[in-house]
């Protein structure tokens, strides 16, 4: 399974850094909302679910952690994101779980769609029987 990174420009100068984030540009589509996940425990994991249309691009913009990405077929573990130049594409039917985070970690996350928890698979193997077409 292919992970697909997506590597930001940082516009720098002596006052900072600074990157952007657009549609269609260096985001694969519209996005319809931004989330954020922070104060987490290093031991607590989350995530545990595939999403049924939802694309999302994940950036740590501080601090780091890892992400587990599953098409069904295929896992790939301990993908570490760590930089706020570059964002992981998880793509709808992907089951994705994340994990030891730094103390200082945020995550934020854009999302193709608004919340929907229908659209939320959180079974694994219902995730399963969706991917090989059985439900
Ligand atoms: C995902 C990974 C990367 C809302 O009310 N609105 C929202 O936009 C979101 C994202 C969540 N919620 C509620 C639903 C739950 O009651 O916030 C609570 C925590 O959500 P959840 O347990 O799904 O959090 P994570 O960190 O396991 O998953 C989140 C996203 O929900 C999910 O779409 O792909 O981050």
């Amino acid at each position: 399974m292919e992970v697909k990174f997506i590597e930001f420009d940082i516009k720098g100068d002596e006052r900072g850094k600074l990157i952007a984030l657009e549609q269609f540009k260096n985001i694969p589509f519209e996005i319809k909302r931004v989330y954020y996940i922070y104060n987490l425990k290093n031991n607590i994991p989350r995530g545990f679910h595939a999403h049924k249309n939802l694309q999302q691009v994940a950036i740590c913009i501080r601090g780091g952690c890892k992400f587990l990405l599953d098409n069904g077929k295929e896992k790939v573990k301990d993908i570490i994101l760590d930089s706020p130049n570059k964002g992981l594409f998880i793509d709808k039917m992907i089951w994705h779980e994340m994990y030891d985070f730094s103390e200082d970690c945020v995550l934020i996350v854009l999302a193709s769609d608004y919340y929907d928890e229908s659209d939320y698979i959180r079974d694994y193997e219902e995730f399963l029987k969706f991917q090989k077409g059985e439900e």
